[in-house]
């Protein structure tokens, strides 16, 4: 079975969506997601020009191969653009040997470890008041874990807190957003949150936060341990992480479970910080770490570090990455948890999928394959549109790490 063709189809129904369409001899095709917020064109680029030409005629089968080709053949390796034109080749790859095989994803890459995989919603508002509001909303859904970020005072807008309760898009503009930071009030404000989300939500449900690299580690340390009573699931994106040291630093001073990696491509990006265990949770994910075939090498990995996995499943990571985690997950032993953010009901019509959510969990399509279609007739009613995810400075102008 040979790839006799591909394209990628760009859509934007609410937000951008780069999708691979590889088709085979066969009559066979198979969708992966190549979708990197606020760059989106460079990796259709990127597959238009450079990837696709070397994919006719190549024996679909050989997914491994295929992958250690487009890796190791084009001498410039890793980086997002590069390692996310990668992953939608292998999801389209392994969504055609599991529609051939008759199979959903997951039991090829070794049948169910579980049933269906717990998912953390976001809860965020302006105020304390407002975040634990939404937050018992979510609770009364049914979710097991909920991600709470709220408005910090005296700052008119914040990074990860959204205007829209039901959708949240943080890439919102046609230029940069301009943020402004005040570490302070910042780490005055979480353990409050918390504090108050533990009292009004009771001791079951696992509270997540995400600092979006907005500290320094001695302050995430900080932070950490001012949040221990409240026993958070996990503190995420802590610090920058090309450092790994880092985490070093915030590891001496905290037991809050820290969790990294949504900005990670490769291996490369967390050996260390696996192999020394300052980590608890990796957030790789299918579309931006080299798809399937790499998420699995880093699991695995991860595996023997104890270290579980939390793979990012923002809005920028269309159905068809989200189908494509949803086999992973559910596959894989050291899985932890799969970020979930509702998409929009256009972007459901784009992107036909079996997976759904029923009491706090995801389930895993059971139709062959990853179980998710594009339409490509009502993806041409969205045309691109450039959006870009805001900037963060300081008060006094500086940008800052994030
Ligand atoms: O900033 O998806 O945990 N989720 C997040 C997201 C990311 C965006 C980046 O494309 O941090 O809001
Ligand atoms: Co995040």
């Amino acid at each position: 079975m040979v790839i006799r063709s591909a394209k990628v189809i760009i859509t934007c129904p609410g937000r951008n969506f780069v999708t691979l369409k590889i088709e085979t001899n066969q009559g066979v095709y198979g969708v992966g997601d190549a979708t990197l917020n606020g760059r989106e064109l460079a990796v259709a680029s990127y597959l238009t020009d450079h990837v696709i030409p070397c994919l006719i005629g190549r024996d679909a089968h050989q997914i491994e191969d295929i992958w250690q080709y487009l890796y190791k053949g084009a001498y410039w390796r890793r980086g997002p653009v590069t390692m996310s034109a990668i992953a939608a080749v292998d999801m389209a790859l392994w969504d055609i040997k599991a529609k051939v095989a008759g199979l959903p994803l997951y039991q090829l890459l070794g049948g169910a470890s579980r049933e269906a995989v717990m998912v953390y919603g976001h809860a965020n508002g302006v105020s304390i008041e407002d975040t634990v509001n939404v937050a018992l909303d979510y609770k009364a859904q049914g979710y097991k874990a909920i991600r709470l970020q709220c408005g910090v005072p005296g700052l008119a807008s914040t990074y990860g807190v959204s205007k829209d309760k039901m959708f949240y898009e943080p890439a919102d503009a046609d230029l940069p957003t301009e943020n402004l930071w005040n570490t302070e009030a910042y780490m005055r404000v979480v353990p409050d949150l918390f504090k108050a989300a533990r009292e009004a939500l009771g001791e079951e449900v696992h509270l997540l936060h995400d600092v979006h690299h907005r500290l320094t580690p001695i302050e995430a340390g900080r932070l950490g341990r001012d949040l221990e009573p409240y026993r958070p699931f996990w503190l995420e994106d802590a610090v920058v992480a090309e450092n790994q040291d880092n985490f070093r630093l915030i590891r001496q001073h905290t037991t809050t479970p820290l969790a990294v990696g949504e900005i990670f491509n490769t291996i490369w990006d967390c050996k260390e910080l696996i192999q020394n265990q300052l980590i608890d949770y990796i957030r790789a994910t299918v579309v931006h770490a080299g798809g399937i075939t790499h998420l699995r090498r880093i699991a695995a990995f991860a595996d023997i570090y104890n270290v579980r996995t939390g793979c990012h499943g923002a809005t920028d990571l269309s159905p068809v990455c989200m189908a494509a985690a949803l086999h992973f997950d559910r596959s894989i032993p050291n899985f932890g948890i799969q970020e979930y953010m509702r998409h929009t009901e256009a972007t459901d019509e784009v992107f036909p999928h079996g997976y759904y959510f029923k009491d706090g969990l995801l389930y895993a399509s059971e139709t062959p394959g990853l179980g998710v279609d594009i339409d490509e007739e009502k993806a041409a009613q969205y045309p691109y549109k450039r959006a870009y995810l805001p900037v963060n400075r300081l008060q006094d102008g500086t940008m800052f790490n994030w």
